[in-house]
């Protein structure tokens, strides 16, 4: 897992010239906690052992291609503002060439992993058979990148979302026709897959919902959906891949209301379907916080479920209410994820994959550089300070103290079923609980503040240099 330690030019990567020239050739590496440096990592220390795994392992960092090399930062009210000098026309030629700065780009970083969607590596063309031809054309130079890197690909997936055919839904839209096109597509990308050797395959519905409920059957689309998914678990198994497939719950945006609204949610459906054993969650910060929820509840209950399968990595803007897609930059955040990977023994087959864009005002290729440095050192500062957590063991003794009283004889007695339900009242008139003797306070922001503490224990050393600002804020 640990990338090889060679050093690799971009004329390596089969580029004519250096496409981040400000790095002169040197990769972003780990100079020391705080270091403070934007083009260096302050944290994450890709080969340093954490409870026994490298850092590396507990965080398989990838790349999403969509946002990265796709993204020109355009938003509803303006065009893209990003200048990245590799792009062109949507020609072959230039899928080409952006992959190998993709490439490029990841071994600079020091990332393991990639993410794309069909859509993001070449041009569409004028119909589906012109796109997959395209897609074949590209495999080898997938497969020869890869290869030359040791860099692995975290999850394929297919956009069932772009396309104007996919304006009502994509399995759960209205015309067969474009459900079949829809299966096309998941079909060729586990063929990809396969091929290229993907950990996970990703189903995102993002227009699997509706737009007016009035206009809705309901019964039908959730049935054309799940037939979908069926169709996709057998065919996994017909052409003998063992890719991990996930669902990235959704709760609304771009429709109004998404059928993978949350991980319970999405549970309930493949359950209904007998689904649930295919399945694992990639879970986006965001989407939780669009769901009106802390991410930490949509890992805890994916985990809970046996069904933790990888975290898209970034947070929303506070109270906008819009899937933002910031990198992650609250610590705090980061700390909450990571006490939940850490319980769950890390993500196995899962990555993190940074799902994430620079801001519009953020418009450099240096940007993107700064943005994955910043958004991994805040998931490491989580990674130790959960580590830390993990091996003091406050919190698991706070947590086996506040479910002691379960172990006792009326505990037990109600949770396997062996005490009558006129014991069970019997005891309730009994005795009366009190607040305070009997039943404890929680003390719910002291144990928070085992997590501030934490951080800053983790930051140690940073808060004790005085550091004078170059600028005052003038008064
Ligand atoms: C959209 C989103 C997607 C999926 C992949 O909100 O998160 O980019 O991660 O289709
Ligand atoms: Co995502």
């Amino acid at each position: 897992m640990v990338q090889t330690p060679r050093v690799l030019s971009y004329r390596d990567f089969g580029l004519k010239e250096d496409p981040f020239p400000f790095l002169k050739g040197q990769p972003i590496t780990f100079r020391g906690i705080g270091c403070g440096e934007p083009l260096a990592f302050s944290c994450y220390n890709p080969g340093e052992k954490i409870l026994g795994k490298a850092m590396n392992i507990w965080l398989p960092m990838a790349m999403a291609f969509w946002h990265t090399m796709r993204g020109l930062l355009a938003d509803m009210f303006g065009p893209g503002t990003a200048v990245r000098p590799w792009e062109g026309q949507d020609t072959m030629e230039n899928a080409e060439n952006r992959l190998r700065v993709a490439f490029y780009f990841m071994w600079m970083q020091g990332i393991q992993f990639w993410c794309f969607h069909d859509t993001d590596i070449v041009p569409y063309g004028k119909d589906l058979k012109e796109f997959h031809a395209n897609i074949d054309r590209i495999v080898p130079l997938i497969l020869e990148l890869q290869k030359l890197t040791g860099i692995r690909c975290g999850w394929v997936t297919q956009n069932l979302f772009s396309h104007p055919m996919y304006c009502k839904g994509a399995a759960t839209g209205t015309h067969p026709i474009v459900w079949a096109h829809a299966f096309a597509q998941t079909r060729k990308m586990l063929e990809v897959g396969k091929k290229i050797g993907a950990r996970n395959h990703v189903f995102w519905g993002g227009r699997e919902g509706y737009n007016e409920l009035l206009l809705l059957l309901l019964g039908l689309e959730q049935k054309n959906l799940a037939r979908f998914l069926q169709m996709a678990v057998q065919y996994r198994k017909q052409i003998g891949a063992t890719v991990q497939f996930l669902i990235e719950p959704k709760p609304k945006e771009p429709t109004v209301s998404q059928y993978d609204m949350c991980m319970m949610v999405v549970y309930g459906f493949l359950r209904r379907f007998g689904l649930a054993s295919h399945f694992k969650g990639n879970i986006e910060v965001n989407h939780a916080q669009l769901v009106d929820l802390p991410v930490e509840h949509e890992l805890t209950v994916a985990a809970d479920l046996g069904m933790l399968g990888g975290i898209d990595g970034n947070q929303g803007t506070f109270g906008d209410g819009w899937d933002t897609d910031d990198f992650l930059a609250d610590p705090m955040i980061a700390l909450r994820i990571m006490i939940v990977v850490l319980k769950n023994g890390g993500l196995r087959r899962g990555v993190v994959n940074w799902d994430a864009k620079p801001r519009r005002e953020s418009f450099m290729p240096e940007d993107l550089f700064r943005t994955h440095t910043a958004g991994m050192d805040t998931l490491a500062y989580g990674l130790r300070a959960a580590a830390l957590l993990q091996q003091e063991g406050r919190l698991e003794a706070v947590i086996a103290e506040r479910y002691a009283p379960w172990l006792s004889d009326l505990g037990r007695g109600i949770a396997d079923g062996s005490m009558a339900p006129e014991a069970i009242c019997e005891a309730a008139y009994a005795h009366q609980p009190q607040l305070g003797t009997d039943i404890p306070s929680s003390h719910i922001e002291s144990h928070r503040y085992l997590l501030t503490s934490a951080l800053q224990r983790c930051c140690e050393g940073v808060g004790s240099t005085h550091i004078e600002p170059k600028w005052r804020l003038a008064n």
